[in-house]
């Protein structure tokens, strides 16, 4: 078997995605995720230009040697793009081989460690009240892990809230969103979030929170010391990761569970975090973090270590790593949670998928491969949309982390 065409498909249906479709001399075809969210072009360039041409000819089985000659053949190896890029290529030769061997991706792994996939959803409020209703619409739907974000009195804005009552986008079309923030307040106010929802639902559900890179290690240490009487399943992204040594500090002062790695596109970047077990959840993405391959690499490192995983899913990752990601999930030894957001109803139609979603768990279904399509003849109807992310800036103009 040969791959003949590799072709890259931009579409935004509710919002932008990036997907390579790879095709045999057989006709069998598989697609892979290549979402980057706010620099989708740039990975739909470096497929189309430079890694399309390199696939044609080649065998679609040889997936590991395939994913090396990509890493290794550019010579400038890692980086979001260049992880994005072959993460697309290696779902996609996954998908064509479970096709091939009429087998659904997680029996490849190594079949189901687990009956289904436990998944967080996001619970979002301007306010605190806000934020407990949609918690408790969580608890109705059954969901067993619930993230909770709200709003922070007298700051503008804040990472995570829905701006209307809608989903959660974190990207606005045609301009860069100027946000403000301020640690001090936020700070000083979400540990009565948890109180809060602790108070109202007791202890039945995980309770997760994202702080989204904002504080100092030390910050970050002073609020999981205050949060842990609430007890999380973790406290997410607490500092940027770029220092992984960092970490150690907030670890001196507190207990509560850290995720970190949504950022990551390769097992270097959480190298020290998983070896010093300064983290307990890794949230590496198939998407960014070089697809099936590479992530099983990870995971099987962390394992080691006792880190578990807890990938990022939000909707700026397409159905497509969403249905390769509950493949993984259901076969990783070490699986901790699963995130998963929902998608826009245009893009749940784009993208026909085997998946399936009852109160709170997950299952990928036994269609062979990944089990998810792409209507190329609908995804037409929506052309590429720029949008960007926001930045956020401390309350003196001082540019933070967003
Ligand atoms: C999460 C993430 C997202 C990111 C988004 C950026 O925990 O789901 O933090 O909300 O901000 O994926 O593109
Ligand atoms: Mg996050």
């Amino acid at each position: 078997m040969k791959i003949v065409r590799a072709d890259v498909i931009v579409t935004c249906p509710g919002r932008n995605f990036v997907t390579l479709k790879v095709v045999t001399d057989e006709g069998v075809y598989g697609i892979g995720d290549a979402t980057l969210n706010g620099r989708e072009l740039a990975v739909a360039s470096y497929l189309r230009d430079h890694v399309c041409p390199l696939l044609i000819g080649r065998d679609p089985g040889r997936i590991e040697d395939i994913w090396q000659f990509l890493y290794k053949g550019a010579y400038w190896r890692r980086g979001p793009v260049t992880m994005t890029a072959i993460a697309a290529v290696d779902v996609a030769l996954w998908d064509i081989l479970g096709k091939v061997a009429n087998l659904p991706l997680y029996k490849l792994l190594g079949g189901a460690s687990r009956e289904s996939v436990m998944v967080y959803g996001h619970a979002t409020g301007r306010d605190i009240p806000e934020a407990l209703d949609r918690y408790a619409e969580h608890v109705e739907q059954g969901y067993q892990a619930i993230r909770i974000q709200c709003g922070v009195p007298n700051m503008r804005s804040v990472y995570g809230v829905s701006k209307g009552n809608g989903m959660y986008e974190p990207a606005t079309k045609g301009v860069v969103e100027e946000q403000t923030w301020s640690s001090e307040k936020y700070l000083d106010f979400v540990p009565k979030l948890f109180e809060a929802v602790r108070d109202k639902f007791g202890f039945d559900t995980h309770l997760l929170h994202d702080v989204h890179h904002r504080l100092t290690p030390i910050e970050a240490g002073r609020l999981g010391k205050s949060v842990e009487p609430y007890r999380l399943f973790w406290m997410e992204d607490p500092t940027p990761a770029e220092n992984q040594g960092g970490f150690r500090l907030i670890r001196q002062h507190t207990v509560t569970p850290i995720a970190v790695g949504e950022v990551f596109n390769s097992i270097w970047d959480c190298k020290q975090l998983i070896e010093e077990q300064l983290i307990d959840y890794i949230r590496a993405t198939l998407t960014h973090a070089g697809g099936i391959t590479h992530l099983k690499r990870i995971a099987d490192f962390a394992s080691l270590y006792q880190v578990r995983t807890g990938c990022h899913g939000p909707s700026d990752l397409s159905p497509v790593c969403m249905g390769a990601a509950l493949h993984f999930d259901l076969w990783v030894p070490n699986f901790g949670v699963q995130e998963y957001m929902g998608f826009p109803k245009e893009a749940l139609d784009v993208f026909p998928h085997a998946w399936t979603f009852e109160r709170g768990l997950m299952h990928p279904g036994e269609a062979p491969g990944h089990g998810v399509d792409i209507d190329e003849e609908l995804a037409a109807r929506y052309p590429y949309d720029p949008a960007y992310l926001p930045v956020a800036r401390l309350e003196d103009g001082t540019l933070w982390n967003w």
